[in-house]
Parts: structure tokens; C-alpha cells; sequence
């Protein structure tokens, strides 16, 4: 069964998790999200990407769920000893991958071209991509700071300020990472992980070519919900939402996603909003969705790969 997965970071990577074990993982693709990269110290860093590359290698830090186990910050200490910016730590071992893909992009390389380099290196055996080779950042305006970039949200002020607006910049002038179309034409089925909608999905689908083949492929769409009892599991998902004008709950997720998905898991906690899920044209499927470990993860893999 053909699988492809629009990704962002952390519940991204566990559901690729989930997949990897009863997919052929010739037949997975992942199209990541890039609206969170940024250029910091002069180095080219792609969050969502490396934190999927780094989780799929098993390589991912368990206790932060981003960059790597057994990291140490040196360099960071020297960035701080001169004052430099200090507020996105960059661990030693995380900094080779932004080097190596720093300079392979100075060398006239795509994005793409080497994400699969990386990935090839840690012997993954599935396509990860970045939905666009071209700039694209998230911009979210907040309430005390005007406009910053995703990572000066999310990290800098750690997601801890009122948003009224998210802002996809470059996007109009994007288009999708060759292959991105077929991998998403082609597959028997397209997955929405249990990413942010309006910060980690939203910029996937700004793409322009994106969300128009979701739309016609629809019937085989599925998301999983990132709100479980009206909250993110991590991140700032839940409150977005809100901030955003929307509730939050999975019954908000379902109208977020109505246009091009025709299914959304919802957690057991919430199995009372099915009917609500159901009156936006969405069908709800109720199914534990917490993935503590490898095999809920494959649980609920199993869950996404059966409705149809
Ligand atoms: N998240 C933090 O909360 N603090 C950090 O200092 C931080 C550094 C970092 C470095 C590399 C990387 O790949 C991810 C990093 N993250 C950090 C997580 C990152 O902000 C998030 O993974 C996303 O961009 C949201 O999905």
C-alpha cells in the first residue's frame, strides 16, 4: 500500500514511526514541512526535517524530542561566552547536519537533494522531502512583538505570547519539491499527521499544486487529530486555535480540514464529538491516538491504513 504523509515535527515523526512497521517503507513518503526552518550563525537548519530524519534513525533525543541523545553544547557555550545568539540551542553533534547541509546547498545542491543525502546516511529506508525547495517561512504576529519568525515564536518566546495572525511568506512563489505531486497522485493513501494545523499543515498546504491534489483526492485522505479533550499534546496547537478564532477541540480540527480530508481519528477521550465531527462532512473514527510508544504507534498506523 502506497502511503504518503504530510509532516511537521514531533507527532510527525512517531506516526512515521507507527507506519515504518507495517508499510513497505519502499512505499512511504514523507513531505515535510519547511516553515520552520531558519538561517542561524550562517547554517541552514530544517527542524522538521532533521527531527523526523533524527527520530526515524533512532537518534532522536527521547527527553526533548528534537536534535539528538547524547548531545553536549559546547559550542553554544563559546556562542554565549561572545554574546552571540543563544536562544536556539544548536547541540554539537546536531551542528555537523547543519553544516554538511549548508554547505552542499553553497555547492548549488536542493533541499531535497540533500535531505535524501542525510537520510541515506542514516540508512532510512523511506523518502523524506521537503515539500518545496524554495523559501517558505511561517511569520506569526503576536500581540506584543508585531510579526517574528516561527522559531523566534516558538523557542525565543517560548510559545508564550498571544498570536493574532500566521503568514506563510515566500509561499505564492513556491513549487512543490519534484516528485511531491506523483508521491501524493500516487499513493493509495494520504495521511495528515498529528501536527499543528495552522503552523506545521497550513504551510504544507500553502504550496501552491498542494492542497488542490488533497481536494481531489479527498475520499482517501485521513488525519489524525492533534487535539485529544481540547488539548495539544505538545506545543501550542490548542491554544492557536483559539487565538486564531477557531475552538479547541478535534471538532475544530475536522473543519480546518474539511476540504481535503474525508477522515479524522479522534482520540476515545473525545469519542461523544463523532456527531460533531460528522455534521462538517468529515468521518470521525474513534481510536486511542496517544503514542507512548512503538506500538501504539503501529496501533494507530493501523487504524489510519484501514479506513477506505
Ligand atoms: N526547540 C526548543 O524549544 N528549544 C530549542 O532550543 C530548540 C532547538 C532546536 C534545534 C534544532 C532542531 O532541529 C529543533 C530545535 N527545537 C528547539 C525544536 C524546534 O523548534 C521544533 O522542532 C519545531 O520547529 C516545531 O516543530
Amino acid at each position: 500500500m502506497r502511503v504518503t504523509v504530510l509532516c511537521g515535527g514531533v507527532g510527525a515523526a512517531r506516526m512515521l514511526r507507527g507506519l515504518i512497521q507495517i508499510v513497505d517503507a519502499a512505499d512511504l513518503v514523507a513531505i515535510v514541512n519547511v516553515g520552520d526552518d531558519l538561517e542561524l550563525h550562517g547554517l541552514s537548519v530544517s527542524p522538521d526535517l532533521d527531527t523526523i530524519t533524527y527520530t526515524l534513525a533512532d537518534q532522536v533525543s527521547t527527553e526533548r524530542g528534537w536534535g539528538l541523545e547524547g548531545e553536549t553544547w559546547q559550542a553554544m557555550e563559546m556562542v554565549n561566552r561572545y554574546g552571540g545568539i543563544d536562544w536556539f540551542s544548536l547541540g554539537d553533534r546536531d551542528l555537523g547536519t547543519h553544516l554538511y547541509r549548508t554547505h552542499r546547498l553553497g555547492q548549488g545542491a536542493s533541499l531535497a537533494e540533500v535531505t535524501s543525502e542525510i537520510v541515506a546516511a542514516w540508512e532510512l529506508p523511506l523518502v523524506i522531502m521537503p515539500v518545496t525547495n524554495d523559501r517558505l517561512r511561517t511569520m506569526v504576529t503576536t500581540v506584543d512583538e508585531g510579526e517574528i519568525s516561527f522559531q523566534e515564536y516558538f523557542v525565543r518566546r517560548h510559545h508564550d505570547v498571544a498570536v493574532t495572525a500566521v503568514r506563510f511568506s515566500g509561499a505564492a512563489a513556491t513549487t512543490p519539491t519534484p516528485g511531491a505531486l506523483d508521491a501524493l497522485r500516487d499513493a493509495d493513501r494520504i495521511v495528515i499527521a498529528p501536527s499543528n494545523p495552522a503552523v506545521s499543515i497550513d504551510p504544507i498546504l500553502a504550496v501552491p499544486g498542494i492542497r488542490e491534489v488533497l481536494v481531489e483526492r479527498r475520499a482517501d485522505v485521513v488525519a489524525v487529530s492533534p487535539i485529544i479533550g481540547g488539548k495539544a499534546l505538545k506545543g501550542p496547537a490548542d491554544r492557536l486555535l483559539v487565538e486564531l478564532g477557531r475552538e479547541s477541540s478535534s471538532v475544530a480540527v475536522a473543519e480546518w480540514y474539511r476540504d481535503v480530508i474525508s477522515t479524522l481519528i479522534i482520540d476515545e477521550i473525545d469519542a461523544e464529538l463523532a456527531p460533531a465531527v460528522a455534521a462538517h462532512g468529515v468521518r470521525a473514527v474513534v481510536a486511542p491516538t496517544i503514542m507512548r510508544d512503538t506500538d501504539s504507534a503501529r496501533a494507530l498506523a493501523r487504524t489510519v491504513l484501514e479506513q477506505g
